[in-house]
């Protein structure tokens, strides 16, 4: 049996903003859309915890949290402060366990099976990273404990904000029976509507649901449900070989299944990500693609592209074509991702000196 953590910073843009600015830690401050004295379209990215005390949250459109609390700190998202912290927290973690996968900005899995005994040790371990990610950087964040991918996820929720929270593979059909169903990592709000409408109100009914039935309901997403539901995951980590990587994602204002707005996001993002990797000087040699549907759940599709590219035109052709080939139809789309990796350094790049006379 595995140990696995999952490490997830706490509100992390919110925090890093407090980091750089300790004047707004006791103020309600959310990092997002400008509201616009309350008129902008755009949403919350996400908030520090004196502004959740008063109803705000990630994905809420801003009008609605600028009603809630005009004179809160609004701050504009700025990603390249953001990466350059997460990029800092994930070094640390990964000096804990090199068995370590990061799968968004802020979280990442690490397998520490080969680092300690047994899960007491597991927890005093994820006491001194977390420690260590508060003292050298400055940021609070979460660790679950589990044997597996869901259940680390699930304890890490549970233990939210700034601690560490340890749920035995023995534990877990336990600790999860008494949740709601949206509750249960990887069901969104469309999903549990369906379930509860089946009569699984709690994660334990679904436990003991009929997978035929969920099968013939959900397709091959039953059986997952089945299975999470029951607490078993996978417990496999696929170390990042090519951790550096430029990218950037974007909600949805309404979730949508228009390809059009979805490429025009994508092209959009592409963009962005081309004019970074312009500033940073490197080329590219993987295009992914991240698409995370209404009910969260994520696929993230890549693209080796065979030599080192330097070109717009690969980033969005690739990323729009990786889209349409792995895309489900008729799922409505959250939030869309555009990255790329495997870089290096351009050759032949001139430095600003290079030109000046001598
Ligand atoms: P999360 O880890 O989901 O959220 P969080 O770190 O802000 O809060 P928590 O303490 O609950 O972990 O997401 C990481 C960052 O991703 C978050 O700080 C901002 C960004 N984000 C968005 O831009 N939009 C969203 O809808 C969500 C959920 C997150
Ligand atoms: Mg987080």
């Amino acid at each position: 049996m595995k140990i696995i953590m999952l490490v997830d910073m706490d509100y992390f843009f919110a925090a890093c903003e407090e980091l750089r600015h300790p004047e707004y830690r006791e103020m309600p401050l959310v990092v997002g859309a400008d509201p616009k004295g309350g008129t902008a379209r755009g949403v919350v990215s996400t908030c520090n915890y004196v502004a959740r005390k008063l109803g705000i949250h990630s994905a809420m459109p801003i009008s609605m949290a600028y009603r809630l609390k005009k004179d809160a700190i609004f701050l504009p998202v700025d990603y390249p402060y953001y990466e350059s912290m997460s990029s800092k927290v994930m070094e640390l973690v990964k000096s804990f366990s090199k068995r370590f996968e990061q799968v968004s900005i802020d979280e990442a899995f690490v397998d520490v099976t080969d680092k300690v005994d047994n899960f007491e040790q597991a927890v005093e371990y994820a006491k001194a990273l977390k420690e260590d990610i508060k003292n050298k950087i400055g940021l609070p964040c979460s660790i679950g404990i589990s044997s597996s991918r869901l259940m680390a996820k699930m304890a890490c929720e549970a233990g939210k904000p700034d601690g560490v929270r340890l749920i035995k593979g023995e534990d877990a059909a336990r600790f999860l029976s008494p949740l709601p169903v949206e509750k249960l990592y990887g069901i969104g709000k469309k999903t549990a509507e369906k379930l509860e409408s089946m009569g699984f109100k709690t994660v334990g009914q679904l436990a003991k649901a009929n997978t035929v039935s969920l099968v013939s309901n959900f397709g091959v997403f039953g059986a997952e449900l089945y299975r999470s539901a029951n607490g078993q995951g996978d417990d496999g980590i696929i170390e990042n070989y090519e951790i550096k990587s430029i990218g950037r994602e974007r909600t949805f204002e309404s979730d949508t299944t228009d390809r059009g707005r979805i490429v025009a996001q994508i092209k959009s993002i592409a963009d962005e990500v081309y004019e970074e990797a312009k500033k940073q000087g490197v080329s590219f040699k993987t295009v992914t693609v991240k698409i995370r549907y209404h009910d969260f759940s994520e696929h993230l599709r890549s693209r080796n592209i065979g030599h080192y590219s330097e070109e717009l035109a690969e980033i969005s052709e690739n990323a729009v074509q990786l889209f349409d080939m792995h895309a489900e139809k008729d799922e409505r789309v959250r939030k869309i991702g555009v990255r790329v990796s495997g870089l290096e350094k351009r050759k032949g790049q001139k430095k600003m000196k290079d030109f000046t006379a001598p």
